[in-house]
C-alpha cells in the first residue's frame, strides 16, 4: 500500500506548531553543548535497517498461532509491506529474503517492484533448519555439520543457490544462520562437526562474488538444547576468521545466554573489523523476539555507543548491516516493526550526543561518577523532536504510529488481502 503524499502532508501539519517548538529547545541544548543536529540527521540517514521477509506476518510460538487478518499473501505483499513501513518511517529502506519462504518467481520483476518502494535487497537468508517437501536428504541430524558428506553437499548448494537469487536481486551479502546443534551428551563429535561446519563454509565463501560478505550467526540453544556448533561469538569469529577476508560476525540480540554483555561483545568484534551484521529484537529470557527496546533499552544505546565509538576508532569494520529479527505474536507485525524502528532511532539519536570527548577523559582519570553521569546526561534527554524532523524532512510521518492507526492501514489490508491469510515465516 502506498501512502497518498497529501494524506503524509495533512497528518504532519496538524501539530507542525508543537513540533516546531519542541525541536527549537531541543536544537538549542545540542547546539550549546558542541553538537550539529543537521550532521545527527545525516548519519541517521545512513542507519537503513533491513525487515526480514518473514517477520511480516503473525508468527506464534511452538503452542500456538494467532493469526491476524490481511497478512501478505506473497513476496509481492511482503515488499509492499516493507515499503508502507519505510515511507512512513524512511528508516526501513532493505528488504532481506529467505530461500526457501520467499522465492522470487522472477528476479528482474521483483527487483522492479522493490525499486517502485524505494527498496534494495539486504543480506539474503539461508534455510537448512527445516526439510522441505520435495528435499532428497534430511537435516533431522544436521546441515553444514552433517556426518553424510551428501547432506552436507545438499545444504552447501542450497547456499549457493540462494547467492544465486541474491545476486541477480543485487544483494550483496549472505547470512547463514545453523540450526545444527545436538540435544544429549555424546551424540555428536563436538570438534568434528565444528571441524566440517568450517569446511562447508568455505565451499560457501568461495561461491560469493568477490563484493559479496558472508555473516555467520550464533546461538548457545534452541532448536537443540545440549549443544549448538555456533554458539557463541567466539566460535563465529573463529570461522569467519578462518573463512575469509569477507567472512564476518553477525551478532543478533536474542542469541546470548540472560545477561551477557553484548556491547561488548560488539566493542570487541568492531575492534578487529569482523562485525559484519546486526539483528535487533528484544528479550527477556530468551530468543524472545519481541519488540526492540521493549525489555532493555538501555542495553540498545550502550550497543550504540560501542558501534558509533568504534567504527570511530576502527575504520576498517565494514559498514554493518542491521536487520529486525522479531517474531510477532500477539501485536499487529507492521505495529511492532514500527514500534521497534522508533527505538532503534531513538537509542542512536542519544548514543550519537554523548559527550565522548568528556566521557574520554573521564574514563583516562578514572572518574567513574563522571563518566556515568555523561551516559545518563544523553539516555535522558528527550530526542524525539529530532526523529520526527528527521522523517518529515525526508518525506515521511512525524509519528508513524499514530498515523497507521489513525488511518485503520490493518482494516484496509483485511480489506483488500481478506480476513484468512498465511504469511510464511517463523
Ligand atoms: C533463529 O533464531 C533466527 O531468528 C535466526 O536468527 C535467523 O536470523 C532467523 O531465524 C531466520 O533464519
Ligand atoms: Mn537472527
Amino acid at each position: 500500500m502506498k501512502i497518498h503524499p497529501d494524506d503524509i502532508t495533512t497528518f504532519n501539519q496538524a501539530d507542525e506548531n508543537q513540533r516546531a517548538e519542541d525541536l527549537d529547545f531541543l536544537t538549542r541544548r545540542l547546539t550549546s553543548s558542541g553538537h550539529d543536529p543537521d550532521k545527527i540527521l545525516d548519519r541517521l540517514s545512513d542507519l537503513q535497517i533491513a525487515i526480514p521477509s518473514w517477520a511480516l506476518g503473525s508468527g506464534g510460538t511452538r503452542f500456538g498461532r494467532f493469526p491476524i487478518g490481511g497478512q501478505p499473501r506473497n513476496l509481492d505483499e511482503k515488499i509492499e509491506d516493507v515499503g508502507l513501513l519505510h515511507q512512513l518511517s524512511q528508516m526501513a529502506g532493505n528488504i532481506s529474503l529467505h530461500i526457501p519462504w520467499d522465492i522470487p518467481d522472477d528476479t528482474e520483476r521483483i527487483k522492479a517492484l522493490a525499486a517502485e518502494y524505494h527498496l534494495t535487497f539486504d543480506a539474503m537468508n539461508s534455510n537448512t533448519f527445516q526439510d522441505q517437501p520435495d528435499q532428497k536428504l534430511s537435516y533431522k541430524f544436521g546441515s553444514l555439520s552433517h556426518t553424510d558428506p551428501s547432506v552436507r553437499k545438499q545444504a552447501v548448494e542450497h547456499n549457493k543457490q540462494v547467492i544465486d537469487y541474491g545476486k541477480s536481486l543485487g544483494s550483496k551479502s549472505m547470512t547463514v544462520w545453523l540450526a545444527d546443534g545436538s540435544n544429549h551428551p555424546g551424540q555428536t563429535n563436538l570438534s568434528a562437526a565444528l571441524k566440517r561446519t568450517g569446511d562447508s563454509l568455505a565451499e560457501i565463501y568461495a561461491h560469493m562474488p568477490a563484493d559479496w560478505s558472508l555473516f555467520i550467526e550464533y546461538k548457545p540453544f534452541e532448536p537443540y538444547f545440549y549443544s549448538t556448533v555456533i554458539p557463541d561469538w567466539g566460535t563465529s569469529y573463529l570461522l569467519a576468521s578462518e573463512t575469509g577476508e569477507r567472512a564476518y560476525s553477525l551478532v543478533d540480540l536474542g542469541h546470548h545466554l540472560p545477561n551477557t554483555n553484548i556491547e561488548q561483545i560488539v566493542a570487541t568484534l568492531i575492534s578487529r573489523g569482523k562485525l559484519g551484521g546486526f539483528h535487533f529484537n528484544d528479550s527477556k529470557y530468551a530468543d524472545d523476539d519481541i519488540t526492540v527496546g521493549s525489555i532493555k533499552p538501555y542495553q540498545l544505546f550502550l550497543i550504540f555507543m560501542e558501534i558509533i565509538q568504534g567504527t570511530a576508532t576502527s575504520p576498517h569494520n565494514p559498514d554493518i548491516a542491521y536487520m529486525i529479527d522479531a517474531s510477532h505474536n500477539l501485536k499487529d507485525p507492521l505495529l511492532d516493526l514500527l514500534e521497534s524502528l522508533d527505538a532503534i532511532g531513538l537509542a542512536f539519536l542519544k548514543a550519537s550526543i554523548i559527550d565522548f570527548e568528556a566521557l574520554s577523559d573521564a574514563q583516562n582519570r578514572n572518574d567513574i561518577s563522571r563518566s556515568s553521569a555523561i551516559l545518563q546526561d544523553a539516555f535522558h534527554t528527550d530526542v524525539r523532536p529530532l526523529l520526527r524532523e528527521y522523517r518529515v524532512r525526508k518525506g515521511g510521518v512525524h509519528d508513524p504510529i499514530r498515523f497507521y492507526a489513525e488511518h485503520n492501514i490493518r482494516e484496509q489490508l483485511i480489506r483488500n488481502r481478506g480476513k484468512n491469510t498465511l504469511a510464511t515465516g517463523l
